[in-house]
């Protein structure tokens, strides 16, 4: 018998995992096929919205060349092989090189998948914690980390991040961020486009500085065309401006606020006209702007990517809160403010108002001596600490979810260094361009075979709320989700092998955790969450002690994972807009708010000197289109259809100056380093300034990426350098570097 379709059909609701935004989506399975992927209206955080990634879902979930067994290299080739295989080859292989070279011998790094992988993310510091290495590195480091640091710095942790209450603002400043394409960024807010024409609608304001007029500018009321890597100079200007013009007011908040008179000293010298050469910003804008901003309001100023990988990435990103807080805007409605998450966020737990606040620098990297921050070296040093000889040097490495090799610069560099290890495991679902240099690779699942709850994300979020997500489909038979994976992992370093059952290990880790966070009260936590286990159990724990909890019965109301799973169908719980949290949120040790952190007030020294820096002719940024997402989306079909899009955007001026002509090839190089790449005159560009996106360069050997690798593109990190980082957060600087191009005939 035929089944009708309609009678087999299921309807599931699962977060996209493929960006911050975290959209609610409803998929459609029939016959165990996806045949549907929408926004999920009822959805309490994303309300139906969804952008073209999500459909692509169906695609990963079905790409031949996605990984479905573990592989083993021999002699040079990679075969597939059992579960049991490949754990007994990095048993064999990688405690040796421990028990040989010590545990810094073995480094980690870390990708943004794994943001969006519960598994990955609550069970990647175990097996870190069992290496006990201080070679810990992350896609964080060519990301956000200033932004963390400078949060950090502010407000205690590193994930108190002020954030537009978008829903009342009345004058949104975006600097280096295009969220009309990339959804947002250490911020989720599904259907920016929306939300900022609501703004509009209510007679509000969105001003965008940014060297292309992007899909944002294109929305917004004002665009200012920026140099690259001058934001720090512009905003010091605008904190310069608020004293100088006697429009400082700090609202409420101001009997926690620390350091207000350090910042008016430290900025003194960066007066509009000092800084509008270097900014390419008149000193009369910067001054309308600032008055615009001081007298909104209900303002708030939103600054992302373009703003933290840069020469001062954490300055710049500092200096944006001294601006929310100096205009009044901090922790009020229509402002910036802190998301209360219902689950695993540091500033809800423990004594309200105070805390040890962030340290940097526990250990330095062995080479240039970067300090560690957040227990991680910069992504940048992860070459040079694989090939130089000497204790501590890198002989093994164990990836999971990233693709160095072309989301960090120097990507040829490093390829050669992935070569020369002893020996590397990747735990990931591609052969990629990085991947091909493991000698073991141990696939995820797919996002559809897995539960999923976020992390990171509430904390982060436009609105309080709380979703779970369960499997659309079952996991294949034998193949462990990734938290099992590590657990064994972790096992095999530290001695025990991969024979144990994952659960096994994983009730005896829980039970150490629980005592250690519990105490006396451990056993009754156990005994709570009997049955669960791995992920779902931390899920139940975090959410039952968090803000909104149930506190294991002592609140009748309160959360716990079953309330949320329960709700999921519904669009998941919704806890309501931000609110103010200062000074219940802070958890710096004076439990101030610390406007004028004693680093920071020192690099400034550093940003003078940076101001006579003279201009180069051509520089390069970065770009997002809708339909990529970092390195690894170009083997689905759905996305990697359409007009070509890795293409280097020149202004017409710059274009008749170096004979480039829109659509023939050209050269781009950075000294010895160079790639070629289609051109497209744009006057979106700033003059001076050439866009081409990341991710690129899958033309590669070795990699099995057959959609990918028909259109490969160009690596916009093979032009780039690992010398090149913000100092204070180890960020790697990934615009603003000057190039030259020429026509190719
Ligand atoms: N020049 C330049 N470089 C950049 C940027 C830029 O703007 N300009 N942006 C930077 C930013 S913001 C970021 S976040 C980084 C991202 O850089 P990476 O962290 O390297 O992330 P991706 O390039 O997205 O690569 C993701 C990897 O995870 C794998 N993967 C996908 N899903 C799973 C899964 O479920 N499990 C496992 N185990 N693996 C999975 C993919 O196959 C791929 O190998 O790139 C950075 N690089
Ligand atoms: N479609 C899609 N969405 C994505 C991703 C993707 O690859 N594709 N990646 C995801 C990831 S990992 C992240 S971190 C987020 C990033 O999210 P966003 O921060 O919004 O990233 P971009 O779209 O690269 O926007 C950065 C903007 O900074 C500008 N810019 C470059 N240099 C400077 C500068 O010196 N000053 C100023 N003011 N602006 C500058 C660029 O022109 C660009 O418009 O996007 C996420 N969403
Ligand atoms: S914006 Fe697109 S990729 Fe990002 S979460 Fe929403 S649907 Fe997924
Ligand atoms: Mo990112």
């Amino acid at each position: 018998m035929v089944p009708n379709s309609q009678q087999t059909e299921t309807v599931h609701h699962r977060v996209c995992p493929l960006c911050e935004a975290c959209c609610g989506l409803e998929i459609k399975v029939s016959d165990g096929r996806v045949t549907s992927i929408r926004g999920h209206a009822e959805d309490v955080l994303s309300r139906g919205y969804i952008c073209p990634k999500a459909v692509a879902l169906k695609d990963l979930h079905e790409d031949p060349d996605r990984l479905r067994t573990p592989l083993i290299k021999r002699n040079g080739i990679f075969e597939a092989a059992t579960w049991e295989a490949a754990f007994a080859e990095i048993e064999r292989r990688l405690p040796a090189i421990r028990a040989a070279h010590g545990r810094d011998a073995v480094a980690v790094a870390v990708g943004n998948p794994s943001a969006h992988k519960i598994g990955l993310l609550t069970y990647f510091g175990k097996l870190a914690r069992a290496l006990g290495t201080k070679n810990v590195f992350s896609a964080s480091t060519l990301d956000q980390m200033p932004k963390q640091l400078a949060s950090g710095w502010m407000f205690g942790h590193w994930l108190s991040v002020a954030l537009p209450d978008i829903t009342h603002t009345n004058f949104l400043l975006v600097l280096g961020a295009n969220p009309v394409v990339s959804n947002g960024s250490m911020w989720t807010v599904p259907d920016f486009r929306g939300k900022a024409r609501a703004l509009q609608a209510r007679g509000g304001k969105m001003v965008v500085i940014d060297p292309r007029r992007t899909e944002t500018a294109a929305l917004a009321d004002a665009h200012h065309f920026i140099r690259p890597n001058s934001d720090v100079f512009l905003l010091a200007a605008m904190v310069q401006t608020m004293f100088a013009e006697n429009l400082v007011q700090l609202g409420p908040v101001a009997p926690w606020v620390d350091g207000v008179d350090a910042v008016q000293a430290a900025v003194g010298s960066f007066t509009p006209e000092v800084v509008a050469p270097r900014c390419g910003i008149p000193a009369q804008t910067i001054r309308e702007l600032t008055r615009t901003l001081a007298s909104a309001n209900r303002a708030a100023v939103y600054a992302r990517i373009g703003t933290c990988t840069q020469e001062f990435g954490t300055t710049a990103s500092w200096l944006v809160d001294v601006l929310n807080t100096l205009t009044g805007n901090l922790d009020q409605q229509g402002g910036v403010r802190f998301a209360k998450s219902a689950a695993f966020a540091t500033n809800t737990t423990g004594k309200p108002g105070i805390g040890k606040g962030v340290t940097t620098g526990r250990h330095h990297a062995r080479i240039s001596s970067a300090p560690e921050v957040y227990g991680e070296l910069p992504m940048t040093c992860l070459a040079e600490e694989i090939e130089n000889q000497g204790v501590g040097q890198i002989r093994a490495l164990v990836t999971v979810a990233t693709n160095p090799v072309l989301s960090s610069p120097d990507g040829p560099r490093l390829s050669k260094a992935l070569e020369s290890l002893d020996f590397m495991l990747s735990l990931d679902i591609y052969v990629n361009e990085t991947t091909r240099h493991a000698d073991v690779i141990l696939p995820g699942l797919s996002p559809l075979e897995e539960l999923h709850f976020d992390v990171a994300f509430p904390q982060l979020s436009w609105r309080n709320h709380a979703r779970y997500s369960a499997p659309v489909f079952p996991a294949p038979v034998d193949h462990p989700p990734e938290w099992q994976t590590l657990l064994k992992l972790a096992a095999i370093v530290q001695g025990q092998g991969p024979y144990q059952d994952a659960l096994v290990l994983d009730d005896a880790q829980f039970a150490q955790d629980a005592d250690r966070l519990f105490g006396a009260h451990a056993p009754a936590v156990i005994a709570a969450t009997q049955g669960l286990h791995g992920p779902q159990r931390a899920i139940d724990v975090a959410l039952r002690t968090g803000p909104y909890g149930d506190q294991f019965g002592r609140k009748m109301d309160g959360l716990n994972l079953e309330k949320v799973m329960q709700a999921s169908a519904a669009g998941g719980i919704d806890l309501g807009e931000l609110q103010a949290r200062i000074p219940e949120m802070l958890r710096t040790p004076s439990g101030k708010v610390e406007l004028a952190p004693p680093a920071l007030l020192q690099d400034l020294q550093r940003v003078t000197q940076a101001l006579q820096a003279p201009a180069a002719d051509l520089v390069i940024i970065g770009r997002r289109d809708v339909r990529t997402n970092n390195s690894w989306m170009h083997n689905l079909p759905t996305l990697a259809k359409g007009p070509f899009r890795c293409t280097a955007l020149v202004h017409p001026t710059d274009a008749s100056r170096l004979g480039l002509t829109d659509g023939a090839m050209a050269e781009l190089r950075n000294g010895s380093r160079c790639v070629q790449a289609q051109v497209r005159v744009s006057d979106e560009m700033m003059p001076g300034v050439v866009s081409l996106p990341h991710g690129w360069g899958h033309d590669l050997p070795g990699a099995r990426l057959r959609v990918a690798a028909e259109r490969p593109g160009a690596n916009l990190n093979a032009l780039l350098s690992d010398a090149l980082r913000d100092p204070l957060s180890g960020n790697a600087v990934l615009g603003g570097v000057p190039i030259t191009m020429r026509a190719l005939n």
